[in-house]
């Protein structure tokens, strides 16, 4: 197998903490897998809410095919090895118009994770700019450590856990994730970034996607459950999740109320460590 990523475009990685655009997914294959998507939020009556905007891999076939493309698999594996779970899977849809947005965050702060190795694939099937509220990101901030954040209440903010943090965009400097439909991004656990309210005509529907090396491990009392994609697990430190197969959907369905119990629990423990280590969020 070739080299997908560049020796260039692994050191901007591993400078600035991201890497972007890459194509992955033809206009039919973008096409064809938000209808899957729109599909399943017509069966669930709207907009998908609760466990269901998380780990849809487990119980969706076409969300586990999107994760489990070669193109992201490769281009992952170029940075963070050949042995790889993921930990968690987010879509995140904002409807036009809505003022829905998400605040400055770094993903590491809830996860847990040692060593921060984690990397997050963010899929578009809709153009991604902008206007419609692409993911911003502070170049290079994922080398400066845990950032101190607090908790904001609003109910626009897609975070769960309204983490906010203060950054000052004139000395820190932003830069846009513009993506087209098919095309795809990956960041840094700590790389710090936000996103605005889509003010555009279409929906802007992202798929967000992280990707673990095996031997990273996680600190709360609950072991949280991930799925091993490419590779072997020689550490065990995770309960592995197995892929959606075809005709057993309540399995699947079982498999993923399980996951998403072990990970909430798992997100409130780290809470309390935090709290309890004068963490204000
Ligand atoms: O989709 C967004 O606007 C935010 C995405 C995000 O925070 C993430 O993928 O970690």
């Amino acid at each position: 197998m070739g080299q997908t990523l560049s020796d260039a475009a692994i050191e901007q990685y591993r400078e600035k903490g991201y890497l972007s655009p890459m194509l992955c997914l033809s206009v039919p294959e973008v096409a064809q897998y938000r209808d899957f998507l729109e599909a399943m939020e017509f069966d669930h009556g709207g907009a998908l809410r609760g466990i269901y905007q998380f780990k849809p891999h487990i119980h969706q076939r076409w969300a586990y095919e999107v994760a489990t493309h070669p193109t992201v698999l490769d281009a992952v594996s170029e940075i963070i090895g050949p042995n790889i779970l993921i930990i968690q899977y987010t879509v995140w849809i904002k409807e036009p118009g809505s003022d829905s947005f998400v605040s400055w965050h770094q993903d590491g702060t809830y996860f847990g994770l040692a060593p921060f190795e984690h990397i997050t694939a963010w899929m578009a099937l809709s153009p991604s700019n902008r206007k419609t509220g692409c993911v911003e990101v502070i170049p290079g901030s994922h080398v400066k450590g845990q950032r101190s954040s607090y908790a904001v209440e609003n109910a626009n903010n897609m975070l769960t856990t309204g983490q906010h943090i203060d950054v000052d965009l004139e000395t820190e400097g932003v830069d846009l994730l513009e993506l087209e439909p098919g095309e795809f991004s990956l960041h840094h656990t700590m790389l710090l970034h936000n996103s605005q309210p889509n003010r555009g005509a279409d929906r802007r529907i992202g798929l967000g996607i992280s990707y673990i090396p095996t031997h990273v491990s996680c600190s709360s009392p609950t072991q949280v459950s991930a799925m091993l994609v490419r590779g072997v697990d020689t550490y065990h430190h995770f309960e592995l999740e197995a892929p959606p197969e075809p005709g057993k959907p309540i399995e699947a369905l079982q498999q993923h109320a399980h996951a998403m119990k072990v990970w909430r629990q798992s997100r409130r423990e780290q809470l309390k460590m935090r709290e309890s280590a004068g963490v204000k969020a």
